[in-house]
């Protein structure tokens, strides 16, 4: 069995079953992250019925049901783990190489949210409450400034002052909730370039992958996450600040590979804020990683010391980058 390390959160295998032909995923969900596995299979299981009714050719990758008709399964000391088929003959990508690539990206996530965006919410259950909830994340922020380890806090001292630079954002967010102009539909919500398969041969998205935040959010969480993914030429984990930049044909082509899919489904007032949408997300994970390092990182990964500093300290760089070296107005 291999370990697959790209993502933060759960821990990933990749199991080969020599004797029975195809290989799996096999992965065991965070239980500090994810309280409630349970709804995270509901969500799944709500949205390959609605796909297989309304779009029965799409690709929908989904965990492999055991014998109890579950797809989740328990260990002694009460771990959740699941199984999914491996796709073979695909690969991820950390980083877009063209911007027909960061296009097609784009509009392969539009695409899966416009196939889900009638699906009715009512039904859809939060895998993690207040997920990219900016004034939250904020707040959190602001108390690991006060409760955070000391000698990370003096160490940190330089990030957190750039990251209270762009406090503006947050009263931006708050306004857009405000102003009711965002509709409430289920989203990916962790859209980033690895979370999509590619097929080898074609070099064309085979399917979306990591269905862990399916639920209910709001557009600009969906493709800001694309946004501050797919326009630098490194990604969150550069530690030589030099080296991120926005890519302006990148950005381009992830907004109009987004929109190819997403513009019949969102309003007006929905495509006002699409400037909004990758300054938002890329706070969001400078705010998440500073206050991850400055407690101790309880929450996400890591595989060497200080790699919780390194990825706030390079999405702010990008933040500054997409904000045209200007603070937000
Ligand atoms: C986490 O699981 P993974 O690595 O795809 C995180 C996302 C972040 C991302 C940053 C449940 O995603 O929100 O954007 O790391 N997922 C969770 O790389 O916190
Ligand atoms: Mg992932």
């Amino acid at each position: 069995m291999e370990r697959i390390t790209t993502g933060h959160i759960n821990f990933t295998y990749r199991a080969e079953v020599p004797t029975r032909g195809p290989s799996f995923i096999l992965q065991r969900i965070n239980r500090q992250v994810f309280q409630k596995p349970e709804v995270i299979s509901a969500n799944i299981r709500l949205a390959a019925d609605y796909l297989h009714k309304h779009d029965p050719g799409y690709l929908f990758p989904e965990p492999v049901q055991g014998v109890d008709g579950r797809d989740l399964q328990y260990d002694e000391s009460g771990e959740p783990w699941r199984l999914f088929p491996f796709l073979s003959g695909t690969y991820t990508v950390n980083v877009a190489t063209s911007p027909a690539q960061a296009y097609a990206a784009a509009a392969a996530f539009g695409r899966f949210n416009r196939l889900l965006s009638n699906l009715p919410i009512a039904g859809v259950g939060e895998t993690i409450p207040r997920f990219h909830d900016l004034a939250w994340r904020w707040q959190q922020f602001t108390d690991a400034c006060e409760r955070g380890v000391p000698a990370r806090l003096a160490e940190a001292s330089p990030e957190i002052s750039q990251a209270k630079r762009f406090s503006t954002l947050v009263d931006q967010y708050r306004a857009c909730l405000q102003s009711g102009a965002l509709v409430k539909r289920v989203f990916h919500n962790d859209t980033k370039i690895n979370n999509l398969l590619w097929w080898g041969d074609r070099h064309e998205p085979a399917c979306v992958i990591d269905l862990d935040t399916l639920m209910p959010g709001y557009f600009i969480y969906d493709l800001g996450d694309l946004v501050r993914t797919l326009v630098s030429p490194v990604s969150e984990e550069e530690r030589d600040v030099t080296r991120i930049a926005v890519r302006d044909e990148y950005y381009e082509a992830v907004v109009t590979g987004y929109m190819s899919a997403m513009e019949p489904v969102l309003t007006g007032e929905e495509i006002q804020l699409v400037p909004f949408a990758g300054k938002m997300m890329t706070f969001i994970m400078a705010l998440r990683f500073l206050s991850d390092f400055l407690l101790g990182d309880v929450y996400y990964q890591t595989h060497y010391a200080g790699q919780n500093l390194v990825r706030p300290r390079n999405q702010l760089t990008l933040l500054e980058q997409l904000c045209g070296g200007q603070l937000p107005n």
